[in-house]
Order: C-alpha cells, then structure tokens, then sequence
C-alpha cells in the first residue's frame, strides 16, 4: 500500500524519561490534526526526532522506545545531544529562523554549525530511505530540513516528494546574506513541489533561484535537473470545530468560570505567543502601556492576559529577551497598578488546551503583533473560538494570516501608536460590526482548514508528479531513439532543419564568441556530404556570420529567420519581402533601455533589432523586459512589427517572418522520407509546428514545448547527430531522387 511519510523535525510524540521508566506523551499540533485522516490503518508515517537526547537511552530502552513509537506510526530519528544543540538550537534557530524573520543582527553564520545541519539532514535522509517503498509520498516540513529533498532526490529518483515551510521566505536581499544560500536553495529543488503559506514567500523563494541558479519559472514551474518543480501557496488552517466547539466542553466552562472570577469585570486583551523576537512582546507591552497613558478612564477597566511559552531558552537571544519581558511587564505593572487591579497577568508557560480555549472565549481583544510571522494560528484560533462573533482581532500585518483575515484591524506592530489607536478602536467596536467581521473570516477559516490545506497541498503534488511523467516521457531516448536512428537510416531522402545558437552550440556570453568548434564542424560537415540529406541551418543571426562560420559547408542557409536563405553552395537571396524602414523608430527605444541597463547591447541586423540582456543582473532583467516590452507593444502597434522572446534576447523583427515560413519553404522543395528539426527557444516553436506530424521535432533543453521530444542540452544533440552520421553509412545507398 502506498503511503505518506511525514517528515519533521519532531515526532507529535514526545519521550520522557522518569523514575519509573519511559513515558510517551502525544503533542498533537494542527499538522497531525490535518493529516490525521491519512494515517488511518497503517496509511502513514511519522519521522523525526522523538524529543530525548540518544545518549539518555540505554541500548535496551532505545529498542523499547522504538516499538513503542511503531505502535503509534512514527519512525524515531535519534539524535544525540550535541547534534541537537548544533543542528536544531545552532543552525536551525540562530542560523534560519532570525534570517527568514529579518533579524540579520540575531543570525550567526558558523561552519560548523552548518555542518551539523547537513550531517543530521543526512540522518534523516538515511532514516526515510530505509523505510520509503516504491509508492510512497514524502512531506517533508519546515526549516530545519531544507537540504533533505534533494538528499532523498539522488536516493530515491522517482519518489514524489513534497516540502512546506512553515516560517517565511525571507526577500533575496535578506536571504543574500547566508553563505550556504545555494546550498539551501537547491536543497528544495529535490522535490517535486514546495510549499508556502503566502504568494509573497513564493515570489521570494522564486527570485533566489532566479538570482543564485539563473532559472527562471513559469507560473511557478521551474525546469531543473530534467524535472519539473512546481512552487505555490497553501496557506495552513486550524481544525476549526475544535475551537468553535471548545466553549461547550464543561472543562473549558469551569476554566471560564474561575477566571472570569478574577478579571471580572476589567475587559480581557489577549495576548498569546512563544517567547520568540518575532512576535513583537515588547513593542506590544509598549502599545499597551501608551494606550494606559493617554486613555486614563480605561485604567482598572481592562486587563492585559499575555501567555508566552518558553522557547528554546538555551539561545541568548532568547534570555535576552526574557529579561527584557519581564522588566517591561513589572514597569508596567508598577506604574498603572492599584491594589485591586494589575494590568498585565503574565503567565511564562505552556497552557493546557482547556484554559487557553477559555482565555480564546474571554477575551473581548485578541493583540497579536508579530514583527514576521509566517502565517500565526493563534490569530485564527481566536476568531474560529468565538461562537457568538464577538471579539476583536487586532493583527499585525507582517503575518501571513494577515492576508486570509483582512477584516481584523491590521496593524504595523512597529508603528506603537497606530497598535495603541488600535486598542480604543477594538474596545469601542459595536457588536454588530464585531459579527460582521468575524462572521466573514469564520467562514474562510471553515472552508480552508488545515484537512484541505493537507489535502490540496498533497493533490497538487499529484498532479505535478502527472505533468512531470507527460513531460519526462518525451525525453528522446531508448526505442524512441532507436526508431528516429533507423528512420534516419532508410530514409532515400531526408530533410535536416537545424537552429544554431543553444542548439548546436551552448550559450556563450557575447554572441561573436559562440563560433563551431571542430568537434561540431565535422559532425556537420559529414552530415552535409550525405547526398540523401538536405541540412539547413535556420537561425535569428545576421547572414554574415553564419556565412563565416558554416558557409563552406554543403548546407542551406536561413538567416534573420529566414529574411535571407541561401541553397547549398549558392548566394544569398532576400526571399522575404520584409520591411526595415521600423528601425528608425525602434532603434532609440531599445538603446535607451540598454544604456539603463548594465550587461544589455542592442545587436543590429539587416531586417531586425536584438535586444540582449543574457548578462544582465537576473531580477533586474525581469524588471527591464518587462518594462520594454510593454513600450515596444505601444510602438509597434500601427507597425508590422513582431516581438520575439529569445533566449535572454528580445528579438524585433518583420511580423510576416518567422522560422515556421522558412520550414515551409524546405518542406515544399522536395519529399523526404525522415524529417528533423532541432531548437532550443520559443522562435523555434513555429517550426515546430510548421513541421508534419510524423517528422521529428527535438527542443534542446528541458520544458514545455511543441516538440514531440525533448534532449537535455546541445551535447546531447550533437551526440544524435554523430549517431546519425554513422548509422547512415551503414545503411544501402539509394539513388537520389530529384
Ligand atoms: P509558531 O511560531 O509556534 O509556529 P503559531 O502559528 O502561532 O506560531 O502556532 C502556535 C501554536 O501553539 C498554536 O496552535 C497555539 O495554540 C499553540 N500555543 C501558543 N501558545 C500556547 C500556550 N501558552 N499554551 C499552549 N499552546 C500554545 C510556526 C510559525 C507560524 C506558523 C506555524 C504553523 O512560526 O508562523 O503559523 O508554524 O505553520
């Protein structure tokens, strides 16, 4: 049976060790609640780590433990104490988690810290091939495993492998900073899909592998390795009945009672978080205190509740910003409190979920003002708690939730009057508009809870893993090959259409240098003494060039593709009627552009204007072609004019001219017995189509295309062409129609 393996950095399983023996503590989160319908009869497993040091565990106990956690669909990654400081406290947490959150002043770059994090990732990856089987689908979470995709990748080829991160994708320039950037970046390029909780986080994520690895997407699909990795949202939701049902457990009324019996009657502002810098506890306490200051009438009239959850209290930043919490509250506390009335409970721990379901029911304000957040489902907790619809969620608006929950009040959690406005705002909402804006965020929160968010980030997966076999499946290799050979070989008379630049040669910096090298000379110029075939080399280059460079061999020629054409051995010929009088109007615009852009020239040919950008700075390109092309769209508009998106070139041309006419005019010269056309770029694409359906159409380099098939790059090309050259010799030699 296939399954789901579930890999975290912790196992919703936590072991203790007491006196009397080992314990197991079920810690569910929202992730095992959404996935839970998938581990039904033995459907999934758990990896990860199960919370206790291995050398804390006798040999015995470890085997103990292992059949224990078994039992219960979760597969132990045990981790020695040192690996955990280094991999998760080092690396994880002093290391990822301060970047994503733009805190470059926390993050600390330590080799060897790094080091342990590719060695534990190792683990993990060691753990998961042991136990995937042909079938299984892996999901891999958050931040501490960003390198085990592309682990599992080389291990395991064909398994389906997803990735959600759960904090932020930090901007380029932010993320820039990490020396292991690439590292990272194409350690997510080993799944098949990755997932984040908001578009901007995957605009972010998409620019770093367009600035680091110079591939761009399309749509969010990223060609790389020979696969298709596919980038999207899928912002996390809660198990909302949980909560909406909370208010009814008599567990949670008691907790109701008891409380109420304490605050009562201050109205309760809600605050609750891990005891992290990316919440925003002191700005918060800030806010609260400039609110205390200039609304006086609501001292002794409401009560700040804030629950912090101890976090990760080894790391300094962490201490640090324990003092500072607790001095701000006690100021706080001393400065506003009377003896009936302390403004701020703070509670520094970890509630059941009885008494925080009933502090979600109390309070008549939830403050939640992280400085980032990658989504915050606290926020949602609150609104999907509020059965009667009213209560009122302020939001900071550097969450992810904020984009799910636009009716809360978003705030900027550093503006600290805008979040002490906030407040008066909140507690002078009428009742009505508090159940007309949270009527609207409970219904979203109902139809995008966290079962669909699993279900539609495991369905996407799927059908990634669908257009991936479409595509992969048109890779020309084994009897598809062997079929094109021998076609090749029968054939009495064979037409061979072949683009130049990318196709036959690999990209080269400037134009000029991208001449044939001897290698690639004498496969061509064998394939052109073949008296059954007919080589034509179609390309967007002016005919000078590609007179220099391929002229003496017995080939046909279309240059500018296909202004000009010249028979084998014969002259140029203008066979397009094409129309250059345009560039007078063009030629400024696309210099003006160049000159504003480090790295682009503007290439002149006879009939066509080539805007070049393959050394330009990747994002500042995206921003330029942009930018051009719509100037072009307004310029060429009353011209016959075309817009070409090259390979890192804009081509302006005649609109009447185009590759696919050049293909009809060989096909039309003769009949052949085995057709070929080879290219690499989207001015390929209309001879693609131009081309019968039974010839074989070959795009070099992986990625959507017309063509029926596909070869990785132009050395895998060239390679078929030797092939052909000698599997030709070898066949019956016909005589050559005319
Ligand atoms: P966190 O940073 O931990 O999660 P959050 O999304 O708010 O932040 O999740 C906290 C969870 O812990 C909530 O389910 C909440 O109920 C619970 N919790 C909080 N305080 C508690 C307390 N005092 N006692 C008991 N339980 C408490 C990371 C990211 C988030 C992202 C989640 C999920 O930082 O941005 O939303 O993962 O992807």
């Amino acid at each position: 049976m296939a399954r789901l393996l579930v890999i975290a950095n912790r196992l919703p399983v936590t072991v203790v060790k007491r006196k009397d023996g080992l314990r197991l503590h079920a810690s569910p989160g929202g992730l095992a609640t959404g996935l839970s319908s998938y581990f039904k009869d033995g459907g999934g497993v758990w990896v990860g780590w199960p919370g206790i040091a291995r050398e804390r565990l006798t040999p015995d106990e470890r085997r103990d433990v292992e059949e224990r956690l078994r039992a219960r669909n979760c597969e132990p990654v045990f981790l020695g104490q040192e690996e955990v400081d280094r991999y998760y406290l080092g690396f994880s947490n002093r290391t990822l988690w301060p970047l994503a959150h733009y805190f470059p002043q926390h993050t600390v770059y330590d080799r060897s810290l790094w080091e342990a994090y590719r060695q534990v990732n190792e683990m993990f990856c060691e753990a998961v091939a042991d136990l995937a089987e042909s079938g299984d689908t892996v999901w891999v979470h958050d931040y501490q495993l960003m390198l085990l995709p592309a682990m599992l990748r080389s291990r395991l080829p064909d398994a389906a492998i997803g990735f959600f991160l759960h904090i932020p994708f930090p901007a380029f320039e932010v993320f820039r900073l990490l020396p292991w950037r690439r590292e990272i970046v194409e350690g997510l390029l080993g799944s098949d899909l990755v997932g984040f909780h908001t578009y901007d986080y995957a605009l972010h994520f998409l620019e770093s592998v367009r600035r680091l690895l110079g591939v761009s997407d399309n749509v969010g699909r990223i060609a790389w390795q020979g696969r298709l990795v596919q980038v999207d949202a899928f912002p996390m939701g809660i198990d909302v009945e949980r909560y909406a049902e909370a208010g009814r457990l008599a567990e949670v009324q008691d907790q109701i009672r008891r409380v109420k019996a304490q605050l009562a009657p201050a109205r309760v502002v809600l605050s609750v978080d891990r005891m992290d810098y990316s919440k925003g506890i002191p700005q918060r306490l800030e806010a609260f205190d400039l609110f205390l200051e200039r609304e006086p009438q609501y001292r002794e009239k409401v009560t700040m509740v804030m629950v912090a959850v101890p976090s990760r209290t080894e790391v300094p930043a962490y201490q640090a910003l324990k003092r500072e919490v607790d001095e701000r509250v006690s100021r706080i506390n001393g400065k506003y409190g009377t003896l009936a009335w302390v403004p701020i409970r703070y509670l520094y721990r970890s509630l059941p979920f009885a008494a925080l379901a009933a502090l979600y029911q109390i309070a008549d304000v939830a403050l939640i003002t992280p400085l980032r957040d990658g989504m915050n489902l606290v926020a949602k907790e609150f609104i999907a708690s509020k059965a009667d619809g009213r209560g009122v969620l302020i939001l900071s608006e550097m969450a992810g939730a904020a984009k799910q929950l636009p009716e809360a009040l978003l705030v900027n959690p550093n503006n600290v009057e805008e979040v002490a406005s906030a407040l008066f705002t909140a507690l002078t909402m009428s009742e009505e508009e508090q159940q007309e804006r949270n009527r609207v965020m409970q219904e979203r929160l109902r139809h995008y809870d966290v079962k669909w968010w699993a279900q539609e980030f495991l369905q996407r997966l799927r059908s990634v893993r669908a257009a991936q076999r479409e595509l992969s499946g048109r890779r020309l290799a084994g009897v598809e090959r062997r079929n094109l050979v021998e076609a090749y070989r029968r054939a009495a008379r064979r037409l061979l259409l072949l683009d130049y630049d990318g196709t036959l040669v690999p990209f080269a910096g400037r134009p000029e240098s991208a001449f044939p090298d001897r290698e690639l000379l004498r496969i061509l110029g064998a394939l052109c003494e073949d008296p059954r075939n007919t080589v034509v080399f179609v390309s967007g280059r002016d005919r000078g060039t590609l007179g220099r460079w391929l002229g003496h061999l017995r080939a046909g020629m279309a240059a500018e593709h296909g202004v000009w054409m010249r028979l084998p051995g014969g002259r140029w010929e203008l066979v397009e009627r094409a129309d250059a009088a345009w560039k007078e109007a063009i030629r400024p615009v696309l210099e003006r552009f160049a000159a504003h852009t480090p790295g682009a020239f503007v290439e002149e040919k006879d009939f066509s204007l080539v805007w070049h950008y393959r050394q330009v700075d990747a994002s500042l390109a995206t921003v330029r072609v942009g930018e051009l092309k719509s100037a072009l769209m307004h310029l060429t508009a009353r011209l016959n004019v075309g817009v070409l998106d090259g390979d890192r070139a804009i081509d302006v041309k005649d609109a009447n001219i185009n590759k696919g006419r050049v293909a009809g005019r060989w096909l039309g010269g003769g009949v052949y017995g085995f057709m070929l056309a080879a290219g690499d770029d989207t001015t390929d694409e209309d001879m693609f189509a131009a081309m019968p359906p039974e010839a074989y159409t070959i795009k070099v380099r992986f990625g959507p295309t017309r063509a029926r098939f596909y070869v990785e790059n132009s050395q895998a090309l060239r390679e078929l062409l030797a092939e052909l050259v000698e599997g030709g010799q070898q066949g019956t030699r016909l005589p050559l129609r005319i």
